[in-house]
């Protein structure tokens, strides 16, 4: 499985969902794939990915997909034990697992040595976890989670292939647009008054 078609997938069953995309191929694939405000494209921010959703998705009551790396999120391994303590029901996590830290030289990661990302997933409680290699597995779990209750967290082996181009992101943008997407922060996110009129200390 290659992760631009399984990218595909997934924008063909999650509707309008939200999406938090990894730095690197996993978010120029998804750019590619198909553009969408309610992409949350990262940029730089390694490990942060699906910290960012379990946020997200303590957040609202929509389901949130959280498209992950293996090589970022095992620098932030704590992250999944936070999911597994949180729960939150509304979030999906695929880690596109290429065995590698593909942006930067495919160096083989730990997944590539034996380190099995289900079973930590399992370890810390996350209650849905599956292993898929194959667009049909993928296809079928990914609908299996997106009408049951979750944390779900989904290791989707793929094989790499030759990065598209650099995605056209800029990160203050992507914010501006995917928050405009919820119904709280339908204007400048700046200028609400409920976050003027907060006291930062
Ligand atoms: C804190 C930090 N360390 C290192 C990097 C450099 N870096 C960017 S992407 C990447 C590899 C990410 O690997 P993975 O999440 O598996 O994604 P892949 O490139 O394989 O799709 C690295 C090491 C970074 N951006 N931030
Ligand atoms: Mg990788």
């Amino acid at each position: 499985m290659h992760r631009f078609e399984a990218t595909k997938i997934v924008l063909k069953q999650i509707g309008n969902r939200p999406i938090v995309s990894n730095l690197g191929p996993t978010t120029d694939e998804l750019w590619h794939a198909g553009h969408r405000n309610r992409n949350f494209y990262t940029w730089g921010s390694m490990g942060l990915c699906s910290s960012i959703a379990l946020g997200m998705a303590l957040s609202t009551d929509e389901q949130v997909v959280s498209l992950d790396g293996d090589g970022s999120l095992l620098m932030n391994l704590g992250t999944i034990a936070s999911i597994g303590r949180e729960k939150p029901r509304n979030l999906i996590v695929i880690v596109w697992d290429n065995e590698e830290w593909g942006q930067t030289g495919h160096q083989p990661s730990h997944t590539a040595m034996g380190t099995d990302r289900e079973r930590v997933a399992q370890g810390c409680g996350i209650p849905r976890t599956a292993r898929v290699t194959t667009e049909e597995q993928l296809e079928t779990v990914l609908k299996e989670a997106l009408t049951t209750p979750g944390p779900w967290f989904i290791v989707a082996k793929i094989e790499e292939t030759e990065h598209l181009p650099y995605a056209p992101i800029e990160p203050e943008m992507t914010l501006y647009r995917f928050r405009a997407t919820f119904p709280r922060a339908s204007t400048n996110p700046l200028t609400e008054p409920w976050l003027r009129s907060k006291k930062f200390s």
